[in-house]
């Protein structure tokens, strides 16, 4: 039998994965029912995830092998899957492991800026610990002001914001230094032009980008499964389907106030301990919304988030 060999999954397809070793060497990985461990619900094998493989005779160019043990991740971008349309065992799929920093893209039109999605992902990065990038693209679409007041609310958040155009080449510079010597996984609604952003990045067209700017409702996604690159100045970037929704994993209806976290200072003068800061009387949340001392679309998002999530009481 031959040796275990390791190295880093770089995408996924179907039943395979393409694991590239440390020598640079790509192989074309498969697993075997039943070998490889249970991840605890989660996907098996994601990208970014280290794994150790048996290479096995091959009877194309490509190198193959059998994923024998997966590493565990130190870190995860993953979602909910919506398990009455899916007939997988998985609940959570993940999008990819061991990044380092999300990088949540977004465009400033075509499509409209989503700050119900942006707040989701703020929510879950929250949650799970993970450094966080705003990146806004398609900026020379925008009316500068209108971006500025919607964006206001992000900068006071302290978030790391890059404005970019992929298109005029603006704001890029800055974005590679974000993205300098870490794993950063780019996700985002479909269209908002995150492999545009990437194939700039590398220098090349690596990736397929849409042929057309977004068109509303026609759900095309040119991206179908994720990809990581390494980026010339050093760093990886992984390129990710664009989503829909983003369904929380891992978030409650008791915790979510938890993860809004220019609510914590207000908390402690709620009336209650336990206030869940939608109906109940002296509530110092909705004062701080009311009185604009927190932003009332932020509130407004904490609302409609609180709607889609279970209790785990
Ligand atoms: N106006 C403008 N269009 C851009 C810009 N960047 C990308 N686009 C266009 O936006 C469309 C979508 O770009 P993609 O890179 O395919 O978007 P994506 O986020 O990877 O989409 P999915 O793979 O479906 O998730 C393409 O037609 C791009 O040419 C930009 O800065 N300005
Ligand atoms: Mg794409
Ligand atoms: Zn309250």
């Amino acid at each position: 039998m031959k040796e275990l060999q390791s190295g880093v999954v770089v995408r996924s397809g179907g039943a395979s994965y393409i694991v590239e070793c440390d020598d640079g060497l790509t192989v074309r990985c498969r697993t075997v029912p039943g070998t490889v461990s249970d991840n605890e619900g989660a996907s098996l094998v994601a990208v970014g995830d280290r794994v150790s493989f048996r290479p096995k005779a091959s009877g194309t160019d490509m190198p193959e092998g059998v994923i024998d043990h997966v590493e565990r991740r130190r870190t995860a971008l993953f979602r909910r899957r919506d398990l009455r349309r899916n007939r997988s065992r998985e609940r959570e799929q993940v999008i990819a492991g061991n990044i380092d920093q999300l990088v949540i893209v977004s465009s400033a039109s075509d499509p409209p800026l989503n700050r119900r999605l942006i707040d989701r992902y703020l929510a879950f990065a929250e949650s799970e610990h993970l450094p966080v990038l705003l990146v806004v693209n398609k900026a020379e679409l925008a009316d500068r002001e209108l971006l500025d007041t919607e964006l206001a609310p992000y900068r006071k958040l302290g978030c790391d914001i890059c404005l970019v155009s992929a298109r005029r080449g603006v704001g890029l510079d800055e974005l590679k230094a974000q993205l300098h010597g870490r794993v950063s996984a780019f996700s985002g609604h479909s269209g908002v032009g995150k492999s545009t952003l990437i194939n700039i990045l590398m220098g090349s067209k690596v990736l397929k980008t849409a042929k057309t700017s977004y068109k509303t409702g026609k759900g095309v996604h040119t991206t179908s499964s994720a990809t990581m690159l390494r980026l010339p100045d050093g760093g990886y970037v992984i390129d990710t389907p664009g989503i829909r929704e983003f369904n929380l994993s891992g978030i409650t209806r008791e915790n979510l106030r938890f993860y809004f976290t220019e609510f914590l200072p207000f908390m402690p003068h709620c009336g209650f301990s336990s206030c869940t800061h939608t109906v109940e009387p002296n509530c110092a949340v909705i004062r701080g919304a009311e009185s604009g001392e927190i932003d009332p679309g932020r509130y407004e998002s904490y609302l409609a988030l609180l709607e889609t999530l279970e209790s785990d009481m």
